[in-house]
């Protein structure tokens, strides 16, 4: 374990308002690495000059750095003595510098002692950075700022043998051998660029060449980075990257701007990925994909990362942050082109669902409790705790609704200007806002308040029908709960589309208020108010009104009656809200099972519900991917969000008897569908192929609930003979359920076939971490001290600990207090080596408030136990502090 200093008092909140431009910019770096694990030297070449924006006209120079041993400075090649500058534990200052000058400084670190896995350091023997937010100033003395943007050099120098592959942003321009036998690397970008997008990689990678012609006729070298016995798994990769390289130029006019494009894999990283200029660095749960291997998820999950770091290069890098508070700018920007990107290449309405579904698991409960916070943040301790689904699934959101108030046509030449403007600069929301503004001359003041205020409204609306007048009116009422900081809110401007489904299943012609003509299809309305009613004429029958079709905004929607949403879900035109209303159907259907059992009675399950299921079972041929979503119950998560106080026992036994009830009335053809997979068919990622093994994972489930002894043959059988992972680990997770020998014998033949793959290992712990066994507990323990298990390597704490905090409601919150004694123990280890990770995994104690007292208590003690300790970081006391309060 590393040695762990008491940490400073933490340094005061930064605040958005309190932004001033940079004091001194810098228009070239050229860097120069010696590369060694125990002592690498950097060397930085700056060309600084004061900025007269700053308006200090003699400001001192202030350079950040951590963790760095100084060996030299010189100022326009002149040696500094000790007296000429002040170096502190953040960083250097140096006072009466000229208004232009060059700055050298010589720099060691130790990258192998680097566990924090922010700034270089050493993964399996080679070397990555992670400079993303502010890692850049643990390899040398800058202005680690977002606004500061200079042009890079980077000279790597490494043991030829050791390190065969030499990477860093932008283009190759030369290389070399020295006298003692190093070999040595020049890269050159030539786009200015952020401190935050600097990367380099050196090792012994094996790389996988392909190559783009962009619209323009340019040829693009792309090159994928991976450890030796990987390079059979990135043909997935490679394949996406080519996709969006050209949906980004079809879809937005966006070419590719360098010769090469670069991924390099690595198995610890704290994050998912990162879009370095030119290089981006991921982690292999990101990229690694083989049918034997990987999930459909994970093959979905990398189609769309690939795309995301790669549509950075333009909303990221070629346009940057301000400052940290704009991160929404990119990565809410950056989402949504990698949603419309997968809307685009797969299936629009599955690939909203799932995006949906996504929002409501995490952002919604973010949201919901203490660690609430608007899109743009006004104050941070640590920007590492704000990469949240906050900043970015509802920063996602909001530009979508963007798109719906203006339409596509102005959205996309909003976009256009908006790039146009601020390219090779650093932006803010603002700056986008503008450009939208000026391309559809719509007044956005109101709607800013989505970037502003916490919290997800409520909207409510109420209906009333005319049948004399032919006249609909249609009440929209919203209201927004307090958050943190936030004791009252102003109205939201909620775009809401809709229409109006009549008695007969179609769609409606009306005549809204103000409009000329009738006529039928999506409209979008605005709500503006905290109250507004909107009038339809000529509206021939009693509708069903459809709201918030494709979901056209982050809030929560109550008002159906259930033979509203049961008629929605039978005839609704938009394939989003027919899910919808059948998901809102489902989970009243489960929220009432759950109050029965809750004042002792049995559960009756609505016949509805099973007849839904059965229709939906009606899909398996022609559509398996939908039915295999509609055949989904709500999650655990979704039923708590509805509860005013959560309890997990009734959840979980309310699904198990639904789904019991369900499977018993439909045994015969869930067991018709969870049969075996055809391994002669060829591996597909079509919406279909992906469809039947889904579809064949939730038929086992239910089989399982139904007819256990059943179940669990068809278990075993699909767990052994499946071909691809899905089929595998889905009969595994449920097998984990179980406390059988079969279980038994599964998990171990999945662990003594798959120990060498840490990828696949890491389904092995999430899985068992997250089971509903009833020697869960127990097990979870055990496996927090098993040979494979690494606090070190993010990725197997979060496939033990966080999915067991934040995917095992059961267990987690077992009465006891037993899962939360576990999950404090686990972050305070994992706090002494990665304070990143630990932080992150706080959230799981955030919605302490929705519990009943006993759990709220034993929640709370874990939070202080945590907070106790002296020792903790400013980072993981940030985020326990926020979800304490
Ligand atoms: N910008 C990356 C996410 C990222 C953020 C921070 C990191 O290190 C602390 C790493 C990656 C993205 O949006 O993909
Ligand atoms: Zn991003």
């Amino acid at each position: 374990m590393t040695e762990r200093p008491v940490p400073l008092p933490d340094a005061a909140p930064r605040r958005l308002d309190e932004y001033r431009p940079p004091a001194f910019l810098v228009d070239t770096v050229d860097l120069i690495f010696d590369l060694d694990p125990a002592a690498t030297r950097v060397r930085a070449s700056l060309t600084l000059r004061r900025n007269k924006a700053h308006g200090i006209a003699d400001a001192p120079l202030e350079l950040d750095g951590e963790g760095l041993d100084l060996r030299s400075v010189l100022l326009d090649g002149e040696a500094l003595g000790a007296n000429r500058y002040a170096l502190g534990d953040h960083g250097l200052t140096i006072r009466d510098v000229p208004d232009e000058f060059t700055l050298d400084t010589e720099v060691i670190i130790a990258p192998e002692r680097n566990s924090e896995l922010s700034g270089l350091y050493v993964s399996g023997g080679d070397f990555f950075t992670q400079c993303e937010a502010e890692g850049f100033r643990r390899i040398t003395f800058f202005p680690d700022r977002p606004d500061v943007m200079a042009r890079y050099t980077a000279t790597l120098i490494a043991d030829p043998a050791r390190c065969p592959l030499l990477l860093s942003n932008g283009n190759p321009v030369d290389r070399g051998t020295l006298p003692d036998g190093r070999h040595w690397a020049k890269w050159e970008d030539p786009h200015p660029k952020p401190s935050y997008l600097f990367a380099l990689v050196a090792g012994d990678l094996v790389s996988v060449h392909d190559a783009f012609v962009t619209r323009s006729g340019r040829q693009v070298q792309l090159g994928i980075h991976v450890r030796r016995g990987d390079e059979d798994k990135v043909d997935h990769a490679m394949a996406c990257l080519k996709r969006a390289m050209r949906w980004d130029e079809e879809a937005f006019g966006l070419e590719y701007d360098l010769d090469i494009f670069n991924i390099a894999a690595v198995s610890d990283f704290n994050m998912g990925a990162m879009e370095n200029k030119g290089l981006n660095i991921f982690n292999t749960a990101l990229v690694l994909a083989r049918p034997d291997t990987a999930t459909d998820a994970d093959y979905q999950r990398i189609d769309r990362v690939i795309a995301h770091e790669y549509f950075h290069n333009w909303t990221g890098d070629r346009v940057t942050c301000r400052d940290w508070f704009q991160l929404s700018l990119k990565e809410g920007l950056t989402v949504f082109r990698d949603q419309e990107y997968g809307a685009a290449t797969t299936d629009a309405a599955l690939s909203r669902i799932d995006d949906v579904k996504m929002l409501r698991a995490r952002q919604f409960a973010e949201d919901a409790g203490p660690l609430a916070h608007p899109v743009r943040p006004a104050a941070y301790r640590k920007i590492d705790n704000f990469y949240t689904a906050t900043v970015y699934e509802k920063g996602a959101e909001v530009v979508r609704m963007i798109r719906t108030i203006i339409g596509h046509a102005a959205f996309r030449r909003g976009f256009d200007r908006y790039i146009a403007r601020n390219d090779n600069s650093a932006a803010t929301i603002e700056d986008f806002v503008a450009a939208m503004r000026e391309e559809s001359g719509f007044d956005f003041s109101q709607f800013m308040r989505w970037y502003e205020q916490a919290g997800t409204p409520q909207l409510r609306f109420e209906g009333e029908y005319d049948a004399a007048a032919r006249r609909y009116t249609l009440t929209l009422r919203q209201m927004t709960a307090p958050t943190p900081g936030q004791a009252h809110k102003e109205p939201f401007l909620i775009p809401v589309a809709m229409g109006l489904i009549g008695p007969d299943g179609a769609e409606l012609e009306a005549r809204l208020e103000g409009e000329a003509d009738a006529h039928r299809g999506t409209r979008v309305l605005l709500l503006r108010a905290a109250e507004q009613r909107f009038v339809f004429e000529e509206v021939a029958a009693p509708p069903v009104p459809s709201l918030l079709r494709g979901f056209s905004a982050p809030v929560k929607l109550s008002g159906h009656d259930t033979a509203g949403l049961a008629h929605l879900a039978a005839h609704d035109t938009d394939g989003f809200s027919r899910w919808e209303a059948g998901q809102e159907y489902a989970t009243r259907a489960l929220l009432d099972a759950i109050a029965a059992l809750q004042r002792g009675e049995a559960v009756a399950t609505d016949p509805a519900l099973v007849a839904a299921m059965a229709a939906a079972l009606d899909l398996a041929q022609e559509a398996p991917a939908l039915a295999a979503r509609i055949l989904s119950l709500p999650g655990k998560d979704v039923l708590a969000d509805r509860m005013a106080v959560i309890d997990p026992d009734a959840i979980h036994e309310a699904l198990e008897t639904s789904r019991a009830a369900i499977g018993r009335a439909l045994r015969d053809r869930f067991a018709a569908l969870c049969g075996a997979e055809d391994a002669s068919a060829p591996f597909s990622l079509d919406p279909a192929s992906m469809g039947r093994r889904a579809l064949g994972n939730v038929a086992l489930a239910y089989l399982m609930a139904a007819d256990p002894a059943a179940g669990l043959d068809a278990a075993q059988r699909r767990f052994e003979t499946a071909p691809t992972m899905t089929g595998r680990l889905g009969a595994l997770a449920l097998l984990a359920d179980t406390a059988t020998p079969a279980r038994d014998a599964a998990l171990a033949a999945f662990h003594a076939r798959w120990r060498g793959d840490a990828l696949v290992s890491d389904k092995w712990f999430r899985i068992q971490a997250m089971a509903t066994a009833p020697d869960t507990l127990d097990r979870v323990e055990a496996l927090t001290r098993h040979a494979d298990f690494d606090l070190r390597n993010p990725n197997r704490f979060r496939a033990l600990v966080q999915a067991f905090g934040a995917g095992n409601q059961r267990w987690f919150h077992d009465a006891s207090g037993r899962g939360y004694a576990l999950v404090a123990r686990m972050i305070g280890e994992v706090d002494r080596v990665n304070r990143q990770i630990a932080a992150r995994c706080i959230d799981v104690f955030a919605s302490w408030q929705r519990f009943d007292p006993a759990r709220q208590a034993l929640m709370r003690g874990a939070l202080d136990a945590l907070l106790a300790d002296p020792a903790l970081s400013a980072n993981a006391r940030e985020m326990a502090e926020r979800a304490r309060a």
